[in-house]
Parts: C-alpha cells; sequence; structure tokens
C-alpha cells in the first residue's frame, strides 16, 4: 500500500477525525507561510516574533499596520483544495473539528463549521479603548493606522506574539483532540506552542503529518507524508 492508500485507508476507518492546520494549508491560495522554503520569515529584515508582537503594536503602530496590510490583506484569497477537502470531510460527519493556527478564515470561507482559529483572525478588529467592532473592509480601507470613531486605535483580532490564546478555542481544541480517533496536522512546521503541544492530548489510533518539511513530531506519527497538500488531496479525490 502506497502513502495515500494507507492515508485513504486511514480516513476511511475513522469517524471522529481531527484536523490541525498551520500556514502550509493555505500557500497554494497564495499566502505566504514563515518557515517554509519560500517563508516570509526569509524576507523580513526583522524577525516576525518581533514584528508581530504586542510590544511592537503598541510602540511602533503605524510601522505594524504597514506590514500587516501589505501582507494580510483577505481580499481574492480562496480557499484551495485542502481547505474544500476538510470541509467534505466534515460534511460526510467523518471530520468533527477543524483547529486552525491560520487567521485568514479560509477554513469558514470554505464552509467547514466547527473551525477554533487559535491564533484569532484577520476578519475581525476592535478599538483598544472603546472596544467597538469593525471588519477588515474598515481596516484595509484607512490610510495608515485605523482610528475609531472614539479616536481610540483599532487593533486586529489576532493573537500577537506574547498574548494569550482565547481561553474557548483551546479549551475547545483539546477536547476535540482528546476525543478523537484520528489526529492530522497539515502544513506546520510545529514550533509554535502552545498549539503544537495540543499532538500530546491525542490518545487516537491514527496520527498523520503531512507537510512538506520535517518536523519534530514526525518520529511519533503513524503516517508522514512529506509532499505539497494540495497534491495529496488531489490524488485522494481522483481515487474516489
Ligand atoms: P510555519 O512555521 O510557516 O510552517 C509552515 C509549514 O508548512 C512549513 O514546514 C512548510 O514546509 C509547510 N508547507 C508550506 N506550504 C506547504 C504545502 N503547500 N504543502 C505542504 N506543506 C507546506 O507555519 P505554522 O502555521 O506552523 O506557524 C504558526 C504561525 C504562522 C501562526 O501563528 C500563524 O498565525 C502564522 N501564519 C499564518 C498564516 C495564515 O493565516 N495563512 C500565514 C503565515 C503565518
Amino acid at each position: 500500500m502506497n502513502d495515500i492508500e494507507l492515508l485513504k485507508q486511514m480516513i476511511k476507518e475513522s469517524n471522529n477525525i481531527v484536523v490541525l492546520t498551520g500556514a502550509g494549508v493555505s500557500t497554494d491560495s497564495g499566502i505566504k507561510d514563515f518557515r517554509g522554503k519560500d517563508g516570509l520569515s526569509k524576507e523580513s529584515s526583522i524577525p516576525l516574533e518581533i514584528l508581530l508582537s504586542s510590544d511592537y503594536f503598541y510602540s511602533h503602530t503605524e510601522d505594524f499596520y504597514e506590514f500587516y496590510k501589505e501582507y494580510f490583506s483577505p481580499e481574492k484569497i480562496k480557499p484551495n483544495i485542502t481547505h474544500k477537502y476538510l470541509k467534505k470531510l466534515e460534511d460526510e460527519q467523518k471530520l468533527k473539528a477543524i483547529i486552525t493556527q491560520n487567521i485568514d478564515g479560509l477554513h469558514s470561507k470554505a464552509g467547514s463549521k466547527t473551525v477554533y482559529e487559535l491564533h484569532g483572525t484577520t476578519y475581525k478588529y476592535h478599538c483598544i479603548k472603546c472596544n467597538k467592532k469593525y471588519d477588515y473592509n474598515y481596516v484595509f480601507n484607512c490610510d495608515g493606522v485605523p482610528r475609531c470613531s472614539c479616536g481610540g486605535i483599532i487593533k486586529p483580532d489576532v493573537v500577537l506574539y506574547g498574548e494569550m490564546l482565547p481561553v474557548d478555542a483551546l479549551e475547545n481544541s483539546i477536547r476535540a483532540v482528546s476525543n478523537a480517533d484520528m489526529l492530522m496536522v497539515l502544513g506546520s512546521s510545529l514550533v509554535v506552542y502552545p498549539a503544537a503541544g495540543l499532538i500530546d492530548y491525542f490518545n487516537g489510533k491514527n496520527f498523520v503529518i503531512i507537510n512538506n518539511d520535517e518536523t519534530s513530531y514526525d518520529k511519533e506519527a503513524t503516517l508522514v507524508i512529506h509532499k505539497n497538500l494540495s497534491d495529496v488531496f488531489k490524488e485522494l479525490e481522483k481515487g474516489e
């Protein structure tokens, strides 16, 4: 049996699949990842852990937004075959939850319903002074730093480096992984915690990692596929 046939077999025998996704699921939608071969960390002169930190947001708000708006514009981006395949698995009631480190909203755009966004979303914003809510249209149509009607600075509902993860999303994720019979980790370098640590809660049968590069969790997985995600899901679809 080759890798794809094995993966197909695992999906077939599982009824409580949970998927943890990272930036690699969205590279084929045109959004660069951080640590892959064409990742943004190679282009940026300032480390991303600083550029996207809470400290930097408050101390260099203009520079923060200049980078953020160029890189995270949600316009025109569309779900790719991986997002769509996961939506189909949910419709078939095999997949119970997607836990994502991504902030691009593409799983929801693909129609997936149970999505835990551990690092928040580029679609939602709030004023740091009065907490009034804003959407991305408002923020991306403002020049420079977006301001609230009260004069306060508007901040993305994204978890920046140095900030806590949303408690609900984290608790729901732990519960989902603990109950899963299959865990798939897709397109993540698994170096960002606590997201990567969720794997430790898995007690089920099949633990699958699909990623271009090696990860430090590869040796713990039942199946590791070092291939492009779109190619893998195209092959899965072809065989149906
Ligand atoms: P990462 O550290 O950039 O790792 C991505 C991994 O995916 C790398 O190991 C790549 O080799 C692999 N990869 C890239 N493209 C593919 C592909 N097509 N097929 C298979 N493998 C691929 O990203 P992580 O998600 O692990 O790191 C977590 C950070 C990155 C989170 O805080 C995210 O918010 C943040 N991030 C999010 C986005 C987004 O929302 N789309 C984009 C970039 C970074």
